[in-house]
């Protein structure tokens, strides 16, 4: 079944899932979460999708929970059970897919949105995005992950300040706090993005994943732990056919050809 909220594409190697609800600035209504849902599923058991692109259509990325699709429905909501059927698969998948994920920031990241692109792998934004807790403008508590990777990648003091604030950040400021790997003028960045995801698609993604798989799980673990984790990871990465054919272009001086495998 073709999407109705989203525009994928797959390309070098590339999957690109664009939100695609640009008069709400990609606003999450249900069908959207559920297709974000559907399409990483779809790129994590293709063996050809060795890299994934998100971003929105329009002016902005995504500006969290489209308020107007829960007028009239928020009494008898369950926020649990709406985060557990939304937001929270999204999130768990976005960090569990062992291939890199590149945030697309073309334009506003509220709310959810900002979850979206904080789950991220890495994040590339345009100059004059801007990236907003968004929660507590409307009294909530924050949620899809925003409260777990806000104050790892910018430390509490400022995450707390963010939160509870709700002033947006810019993406210049965001890229002096280690938020964004990269500013790009708004016509530039879906053509350095794309650079940068088709020469990721090419190279050991196998070796990728492991290294995802070693730094999620490094948040929870000893140096001792994490050291034994690594070596648990090196024994499975010793055995790739990549890791091969690395070896064998590092001595033959050629330029290696990995294959994800
Ligand atoms: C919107 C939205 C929006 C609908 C802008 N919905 N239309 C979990 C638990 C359960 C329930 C609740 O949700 C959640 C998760 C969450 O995500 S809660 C947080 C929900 N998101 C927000 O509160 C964000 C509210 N929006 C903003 O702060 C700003 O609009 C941002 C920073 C996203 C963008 O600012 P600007 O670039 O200045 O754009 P704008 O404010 O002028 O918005 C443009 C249009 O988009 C406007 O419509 P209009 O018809 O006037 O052009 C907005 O009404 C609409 N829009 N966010 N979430």
């Amino acid at each position: 079944m073709p999407y109705t909220t989203l525009l994928t594409d797959l390309t070098d190697g590339v999957f690109t899932i664009t939100l695609n609800r640009p008069e709400v600035l990609n606003a999450f209504n249900d069908p959207q979460a559920e297709e974000v849902q559907e399409a990483l599923k779809k790129a994590e058991r293709d063996a050809t999708v060795r890299c994934l692109i998100l971003t929105g259509a329009g002016k902005g990325f995504c500006a969290g929970q489209d308020l107007g699709a829960l007028k009239g429905r928020s009494e008898a909501l369950s926020f649990r059970e709406h985060l557990a059927h939304t937001y929270n698969p999204i999130i768990s998948k976005l960090r569990s897919i062992e291939k890199p994920v590149i945030g697309q920031i073309n334009g506003a990241a509220a709310g959810a949105g900002f979850g979206l692109a904080l789950a991220c792998d890495m994040r590339y934004a345009a100059a004059g995005a801007k990236f907003r807790m968004a929660f507590s403008g409307i009294s909530l508590a924050p949620d899809s992950g925003t409260s777990f990777f806000l104050p790892r990648l910018i430390g509490y003091a400022r995450a707390y300040e963010m939160a509870i604030t709700n002033n947006p950040m810019t993406s210049e400021q965001a890229l002096a706090w280690g938020l964004v790997n990269g500013v790009f003028p708004v016509d530039e960045l879906a053509s350095a993005t794309r650079a940068l995801a088709v020469k990721l698609a090419h190279l050991p993604t196998k070796a990728f994943g492991l290294t995802k798989r070693a730094m999620n799980k490094a948040f929870q673990l000893t140096i001792d732990e994490a050291l034994d984790y690594e070596a648990h990871l090196q024994e499975i990465a010793g055995r790739t056919a990549d890791y091969r054919e690395g070896v064998a272009a590092f001595l033959d001086k050629r330029p290696p050809k990995f294959e994800g495998k």
